[in-house]
């Protein structure tokens, strides 16, 4: 069976490949295996035939043989054991790069997403103030600086590119642009990852559908 992932109808960042359905169409792209999309709608999310996928009613889910996985970190595992291309055989390797799949999401993505969030939720709270920006931006250096150190002038985070980079790559291109940029190391990082092949038709496959006027998805 093919594969079939869920995707916003309408992408709130207009294409801009945040969404985290990116993510899983690069995996699929880097491994080759075709897929279909379902694109939903804000409401749809919400309702029981989608919750029925997805407990907390988003995207992306994924389906195949009768089986269906949310969860992007799950999704691209279970894409990454099954083909051959985003995991090392070795199984030491196979093991740290795995690593970096969790500390993407569970390091690295959280003080991103607080950042990006307060832009919604801080408007008209009493904390809502530059101080408390700058010390959510500052949380996100200490963990770019890190980074950044430990890549050094590694072309990838564990020798070959694997689903590790895939994931904290996705996850850096979260981070402001100007904030990026004062890791140059990160930056070339995330431009080497962008300038792969099946990257650039993930990319193109998700900014293709939100190219247009807004629909009436929320
Ligand atoms: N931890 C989840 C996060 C999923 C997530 O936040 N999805 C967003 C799109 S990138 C979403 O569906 N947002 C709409 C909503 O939460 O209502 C994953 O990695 O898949």
């Amino acid at each position: 069976m093919t594969p079939k992932i869920t995707a916003f109808k309408w992408s709130p960042d207009g294409g801009k490949g945040m969404a985290r359905d990116t993510r899983v169409r690069w995996a699929l792209e880097e491994v080759g295996q075709p897929y279909e999309v379902e694109l939903v709608s804000f409401k749809q999310m919400k309702q029981a035939d989608h919750r029925a996928k997805h407990p907390f009613g988003q995207i992306p889910t994924y389906e195949e043989d009768g089986q269906t996985l949310f969860e992007s970190g799950s999704i691209i595992l279970h894409i990454a054991e099954r083909h051959a291309g985003l995991l090392p055989t070795d199984p030491h390797a196979r093991a740290r790069a795995i690593t970096w799949m969790f500390a993407a999401l569970s390091t690295v993505e959280p003080p991103i997403v607080e950042r990006e969030q307060a832009d919604f939720t801080d408007p008209g709270q009493p904390w809502h103030s530059p101080a408390r920006f700058g010390f959510l931006e500052d949380r996100i250096r200490v963990r770019l600086k890190e980074l950044a150190d430990y890549l050094g002038d590694r072309d990838w985070l564990e020798g070959e590119f694997t689903a590790g980079d895939l994931m904290m790559v996705m996850v850096l291109r979260r981070a402001d642009t100007w904030l990026l940029a004062e890791f140059p190391t990160l930056a070339a990082y995330v431009a080497r990852a962008e300038a792969r092949p099946a990257y650039q038709r993930a990319y193109a496959a998700q900014a293709e559908l939100y190219s247009g006027e807004p629909t009436d998805s929320f």
